[in-house]
């Protein structure tokens, strides 16, 4: 399946469907909207690394002017949903080829009837365009205006962020339109061009900030009238003139079919490469494609310096910064099917080191901490107070941004697992390896000898479980960083050997002095864990202590456990809000038999928040599961994920896209019900565990350049091509 359909137009649900029918191409989003607007709708286009200062969220992306503004006036009356009557109404998605189509036919208050189809997209093949069409169809004699704009009066939420420089008209009848944002000085320029049905008046309104092309047709019942609005876009972050280049995209569109035909092309390009297919289960293959579909519109193509936000560009939910959603549960997705774009991803990471160790040197430690939310410049971004979600008239403290420390062995982790798929030695020597020792440095340096435990630790910290923090010896975070530490000193020893220069020179500038690296392998090896004989890992010191708990004796319930017992009294229970050893042995799967997993999977799993925890935890469980053989289980929270967005099962999708799910989604298809493994040393394995009613399903990957199509069936079998 690849349309995503609404047939009837509720505006209860309007936010949760203007997220779910966002479009976007890499460079910008825009949310699913209607063109003429409605009442409360949340408008949105958000362009990668377009940052403005914030209250409270440090910074946020800035909400940029509206290029689909269009008005459509039939024999005098405003086309409008929220006036008249809907006598048909229908929107589709493709996400074949990321076009969305709105088709509605609708009676004005005086009875005019008229059909209205809008389409549009993001050019995936010209990152700088967009292009929307409208086509109307009258049932009636008389007079329909079209009024066309590029509308500079955005908020975020009531925050404004754009001061307006200039607007106009060029020579060739294109209006342009000049805004800068308040504090960080990025310069955006929006152009626009009308091509279509030839109208009896077109005139130009100079209206401050909402510079408007008004057109004027002669309605003849069952004649259509269409107007294509094409937009060329472009910020300072890409040009010097911004304006200038907006328009040279533009001035080289000839035809709506022409750009239609290089959109499809682009798509399918994309398509070829990750495209999976689940037979006798609709839902899940239109969701997983979805949520595919919803990472490649937020994967930036032609851009180093930025990263894809837990939201993608889809929402205002936590504003367009990024966490360790990317490299953890977005970024297989890519390194496996597109492994420029994880480049691009991971570059982010390395031109962001700077900001990384001035994290670090500022809380008095050595090399690369990275920030928990990180969003233009790779500083800590994360709110230091919210809102209570008690009482939103409290403040809340965060602790993430202090205490989260294993996002830097997230982000070594994520590099050396593009690394090891590609065999792209040329980045890794050149920006790869340093990212790996630096994070390993601050590993190291923020490791604190245990006297009493005889063992290196990290006291003080928040792990994957963030309903407990303030923990002692997080096993996620000492066991990823011990991983660190081993990769650092695996890294140096293999530069040594094949780039040796690159070698000297990382040893003489992150100062890898043979005492650091001796300590290194001490911390690695002395790393305190608390694992029982059978195999059971205790998730921090005393964690076994706290207040054992029932979840099943709260349901049924539609609050989080952190919302039931309040943030000091989740500290006191057993109770996870997404996994954390699970997801340690997810990652280290090598280091782990499969009984070793089982152990704490059966003690971890009743515990775990599924429902209401973390968006991030299903998928890893259900990976897991497929792991353990338990497949129906597996099932449910694949698919617990996969309708997050799809049917707002946990009411805020209205936010934003759940990016880390949506990536997530791949990998419990991929990695848990194909269960592909890929190993350490490049070889891999398929053993499929498919669910009862799933008939077949086809994946692709790709490794060391060669893509593999990999079709699983019920009985176990796997046919690779
Ligand atoms: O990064 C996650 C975190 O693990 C759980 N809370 C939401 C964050 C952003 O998705």
């Amino acid at each position: 399946m690849w349309i995503l359909s609404e047939t009837s137009f509720d505006p209860t649900k309007q936010h949760h469907k203007e997220t779910i029918f966002t479009i976007g191409n890499g460079y910008l989003s825009t949310r699913g909207t209607f063109e003429e607007g409605y009442p409360n709708d949340r408008r949105a286009t958000f362009i990668h690394g377009v940052f403005d200062d914030a209250p409270v969220v440090v910074t946020e992306l800035a909400n940029t002017p509206d290029w689909l503004a269009t008005q459509v006036v039939i024999d005098g009356e405003k086309f409008s949903l929220a006036t008249g009557t809907i006598l048909a109404y229908r929107r589709d998605l493709d996400l074949q080829t990321g076009v969305l189509r709105r088709e509605v036919r609708w009676q004005s208050p005086n009875g005019r009837v008229a059909t209205l189809i809008f389409t549009r997209f993001a050019s995936l093949a010209d990152e700088h365009l967009l292009a929307l069409r409208c086509e109307i169809i009258p049932e009636f004699d008389g007079q329909i205006e079209l009024r066309s704009a590029l509308n500079g009066q955005t908020d975020n939420e009531g925050l404004l962020h754009w001061r307006h420089i200039a607007q106009g008209q060029l020579a060739d009848g294109a209006v342009f339109l000049r805004t800068r944002t308040r504090k960080s000085g990025i310069e955006l320029a929006l152009v626009m061009r009308l091509v279509g049905d030839a109208a009896l008046t077109t005139t130009f309104w100079d209206v401050e900030n909402v510079p408007t092309l008004r057109q004027v047709y002669q309605a003849r019942s069952g004649t259509p009238i269409v107007v294509n609005k094409f937009v060329g876009v472009a910020t300072s972050r890409d040009t010097g003139n911004p304006l200038e280049l907006a328009h040279h995209h533009l001035q080289r569109v000839t035809d709506w079919d022409q750009e239609l035909t290089a959109q499809r092309r682009a798509w399918a390009c994309e398509w070829e490469r990750c495209n999976v297919v689940i037979e006798g289960d609709e839902e899940a293959d239109l969701a997983v494609r979805f949520s595919i579909f919803q990472l490649l519109i937020a994967a930036p193509r032609h851009d180093q310096r930025v990263n894809i936000g837990a939201k993608t560009l889809s929402g205002f939910g936590y504003r367009g910064h990024a966490f360790w959603d990317t490299e953890i549960f977005m970024l297989p997705l890519f390194i496996y099917t597109m492994p420029e774009v994880a480049r691009n991803l991971l570059d982010y990471r390395y031109l962001t080191l700077p900001a990384a160790r001035a994290k670090a040197r500022a809380a008095g430690y050595e090399g690369a901490w990275y920030a928990w939310e990180s969003a233009d410049t790779g500083e800590e971004v994360t709110p230091t107070w919210v809102p209570d979600f008690h009482d939103k008239k409290k403040l809340a403290r965060v602790w993430t941004g202090d205490l989260a420390i294993h996002i830097s062995s997230d982000v070594a982790y994520a590099v050396q697992q593009y690394w090891q798929a590609t065999g792209d030695d040329a980045w890794y020597i050149e920006r790869g390896a340093e990212i790996v020792l630096d994070t390993a440095k601050f590993c190291a340096s923020r490791a604190e000898w245990l006297a009493d435990r005889g063992c290196y630790g990290y006291t003080d910290v928040i792990g994957p479980d963030e309903y407990h923090d303030h923990v002692n010896n997080n096993a996620y975070t000492n066991l990823l960083a011990q991983w660190n530490l081993r990769a650092g000193l695996e890294t140096l020893a293999w530069l040594e050997q094949h780039a040796p220069q690159k070698a000297a020179e990382l040893r003489q500038r992150l100062d890898l002095t043979a005492e650091r690296l001796q300590h290194w392998q001490t911390v690695a090896e002395k790393m305190c864990v608390n694992i029982a004989a059978n195999g059971l890992i205790e998730q921090f010191d005393g964690f076994f202590k706290l207040k054992d708990v029932n979840l099943a004796d709260y349901e049924p319930r539609t609050k989080s456990m952190h919302e039931i017992f309040g943030i000091e009294g989740a500290n006191e229970y057993q109770a996870i809000k997404q996994p954390d050893v699970l997801m340690l042995q997810f990652l280290l799967r090598e280091h782990y038999s499969d009984s070793q997993i089982r152990v704490n999977y059966d003690y971890y799993t009743p515990r775990t928040d599924h429902t209401y925890g973390s968006s991030l935890g299903p998928p890893i469980q259900a990976i897991v599961a497929c792991q353990m053989g338990d497949v129906d289980e597996a099932y449910e929270h694949f698919i617990r994920a996969a309708r997050a967005d799809l049917r707002d099962v946990r009411g805020n999708a209205g936010d934003g896209i759940h990016a880390a799910s949506a990536g997530g989604v791949w990998q419990a298809v991929v990695f848990g019900f194909g269960g592909l493994r890929i190993h350490p040393d490049g070889t891999w394995e398929v053993h499929p565990r498919l669910p009862k009613h799933w008939q077949q399903l086809t994946f692709r990957f790709t490794l060391r350049g060669v893509m593999h199509i990999v079709t699983c069936y019920p009985d176990g079998r796997a046919i690779v091509a």
